[in-house]
């Protein structure tokens, strides 16, 4: 059963800074606008992933989460910059200020990212795409840097229009046109859907929004369990999901289902490092550390189990949660076995204990 109507009819926006680490620097540090930068990375590409890059480096085909090796291989003149977390803190805390002068329901993603829902602005401004305006103005002329907008009625929407028309876009999809929006949206450009789903469902002929919209709510549970729900209410231009202010990040996770099962200790170590990278980075980008480690492995016969580890204080280094996370993998006795999920997340949030000497100090 469908909320009231009320609901699919909201104003949201969802604002996502451009090139976010990268921008701060080149305002910060003037001889490095117009240049193609990386955060991220080690010095001189050694060791290391690419946190984001300027648009001068997009150019290039440098991206985030791409060795820097690589991206010195794609641009030799690149320059390699630190991060500095705590400036792009406080730029988002401003950003917030910003948001909030038109509503308290706001949702931070990250720190560059967040939805708004501005049905009923403080300011009763009334448009969305005027207060998307002003805070796009407000953004630029209070702390110099762009950021894209998108506006629709739902979060899906207002996510995906953000990302059409970056760098300093302002995407609406007018209520009218959203089912269109939809229909025509490319399976892999819908939010939340990862490699593998997006090929499962090309394998079913499903291409893109319309073709989704064909199958009833049965037949897509069927095919992608609970998402099915949601896909299925999706592409009918329905998203009920509330702009939620006090959401706290409880854990952060990343896990692959694999297109062939992996029987190999070599192999699973391997996709361990890479789900551990992605999971890093969120909390990085989070700036979050926790305590404990949870391992999931999911078998070819879907029986799925999770083991876990808790350190005395919050951590956050890649080398600790993949140490973790392959001890407990071989603990469970992996090799031979037959598995096409693996997992990790990181939970029980709290502030990084301090290295002393190589050791977690507690706090
Ligand atoms: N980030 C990271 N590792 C990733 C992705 C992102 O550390 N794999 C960090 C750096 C980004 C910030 O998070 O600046 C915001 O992420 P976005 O995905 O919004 O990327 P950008 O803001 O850099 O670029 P865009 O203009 O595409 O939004
Ligand atoms: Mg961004």
């Amino acid at each position: 059963m469908l909320k009231d109507p009320a609901i699919l009819q909201r104003k949201i926006i969802h604002i996502d800074m451009d090139a976010f680490y990268a921008s701060v620097e080149q305002r910060d540090n003037p001889e490095l606008r117009g240049k193609p930068i990386v955060v991220g990375g080690g010095p001189e590409g050694r060791g290391g992933v690419v946190a984001t890059a300027s648009y001068e480096a997009r150019k290039f085909g440098i991206h985030s989460a791409m060795t820097s090796k690589r991206a010195l291989e794609l641009c030799p003149e690149v320059i390699f910059i630190r991060p500095r977390f705590d400036a792009y803190k406080e730029v988002s805390g401003r950003i917030r200020e910003i948001f909030r002068r038109y509503t308290e329901l706001i949702e931070p993603l990250s720190l560059d990212e967040a939805y708004l829902d501005v049905t009923n602005d403080k300011c009763n401004t009334g448009s969305a795409i005027k207060i998307a305006r002003e805070i796009k103005a407000a953004i630029s002329d209070e702390l110099h840097l762009t950021a894209s907008a998108g506006v629709s009625i739902n979060k899906f929407v207002a996510k995906i229009a953000s990302g059409m028309n970056k760098p300093d876009g302002l995407t609406f999809i007018a209520p009218q046109d959203v089912i269109t929006f939809m229909e025509q949206l490319p399976v892999e450009k819908f939010f939340g859907v990862g490699k593998v789903t997006a090929d499962k469902m090309k394998k079913l002929g499903l291409f893109t929004g319309v073709d989704i919209a064909k199958l009833d709510e049965a037949a897509l549970v069927k095919h992608f369990g609970k998402a099915g729900r949601f896909y299925y209410r999706v592409v009918r231009g329905v998203d009920e999901r509330n702009v939620e202010p006090n959401r706290e990040t409880k854990s952060l996770a990343a896990e692959d289902t694999f297109p062939a099962d992996l029987t190999h200790i070599w192999e699973m170590e391997a996709e361990l490092e890479k789900i551990t990278t992605t999971v890093c980075h969120r909390l990085e980008k989070h700036q979050l550390a926790g305590r404990t480690i949870t391992l999931k492995i999911k078998y070819s016969d879907f029986r799925t189990i999770t083991r876990n580890h808790s350190f005395r204080s919050p951590v956050s280094e890649k080398s600790i949660v993949l140490e973790t996370a392959r001890k407990l993998l071989a603990a469970t006795s992996p090799e031979g076995k037959a598995i096409r999920l693996l997992g990790v997340s990181v939970s029980e949030f709290g502030m990084p204990g301090r290295k002393v000497a190589g050791q977690l100090e507690l706090f």
